[in-house]
């Protein structure tokens, strides 16, 4: 079996970190494959929603502190593998869902953060993980994480990289949601249909003009939603949406 499982049903796309007995350390090979999925796989018709998990006890420990072992690394270069990974997450005009149980640390986290919505197990761990390692956060942490959780908790969270709880995570804004341990699976499932089932095209634009607005001035945002708006309010599913709503009945959106 490869670093990186792929299973598309029912319009979910599940990408799974797969080298479980080193909680998914995140290798070359796999940000490549990784990579290659979101920008080449993922923008396929019939996908319609990507969840990312991990293989086995945990979610991701982040860069394999093994596999440069001895060399000297041009950062560079290497982090260019992590960039492809976290712009086709950005690029991807879909929703992506971070499915995490067990430890999300350095890099994981970053590939968690760069998600659009994370799930997380009640048995979650986290940590930023670098500093611990003499290192600063990278795979757009530092993007990320400030945005999320402001900037004097990021830079508590990277400097000291504490282990924070599921539940610390989710008073924090770090993930959108806790569920017990046996109903982890179910509720993944369930969130991943229910966005599979979604208008997909009009979600793409949402994800595109909340990233604008991170870059922008109210002005520069308001010319630019009422863009995309002209793209959404001619969609099948915007027609659909109203009909729905006038016959009293759940939309059958087809994500066009
Ligand atoms: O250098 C660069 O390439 C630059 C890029 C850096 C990006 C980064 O991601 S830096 C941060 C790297 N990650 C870490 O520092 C986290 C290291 N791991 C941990 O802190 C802990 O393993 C966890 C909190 C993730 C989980 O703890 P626990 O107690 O549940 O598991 P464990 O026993 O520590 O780990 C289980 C196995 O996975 C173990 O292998 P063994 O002893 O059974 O053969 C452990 O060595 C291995 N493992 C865990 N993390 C990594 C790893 N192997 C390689 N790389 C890892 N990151």
């Amino acid at each position: 079996m490869g670093v990186l499982l792929r299973e598309l049903k029912d319009g979910v796309l599940t990408l799974t970190l797969n080298r479980p007995e080193a909680i998914n350390a995140l290798t070359t090979e796999m940000l490549r494959e990784l990579g290659r999925a979101f920008a080449k796989e993922a923008p396929a018709p019939e996908v319609r929603v990507v969840v990312l998990r991990g293989a086995g006890r945990g979610f991701c420990s982040g860069q394999d502190l093994r596999e440069f072992e001895g060399q000297s690394l041009s950062y560079k270069g290497h982090l260019r593998n992590y960039r492809s990974v976290v712009e086709g997450i950005a690029a991807l005009e879909k929703p992506v869902l971070a499915a995490i149980h067990g430890a999300a640390a350095g890099a994981g986290l970053s590939l968690a953060l760069a998600c659009d919505l994370r799930v997380a197990a009640a048995d979650a761990l986290f940590t930023t993980g670098f500093s611990k390692i003499g290192l600063i956060p990278d795979a757009g942490m530092n993007y990320y994480l400030p945005r999320l959780v402001g900037y004097a908790r990021a830079y508590e969270l990277a400097v000291l990289s504490p282990r924070l709880k599921a539940e610390e995570a989710l008073a924090l804004g770090l993930v959108n949601r806790v569920v017990p341990v046996e109903a982890f699976e179910q509720e993944v499932a369930r969130l991943a249909a229910e966005l599979a089932q979604g208008p997909t095209k009009t979600y793409g634009l949402i994800k595109r003009a909340l990233r604008h607005s991170a870059g922008a001035t109210l002005e520069e945002v308001l010319e630019y939603e009422a863009l995309l708006q002209e793209v959404a309010g001619r969609t099948q599913d915007h027609k659909e949406g109203v009909q729905a709503f006038y016959e009293k009945r759940p939309a059958r959106f087809q994500g066009r």
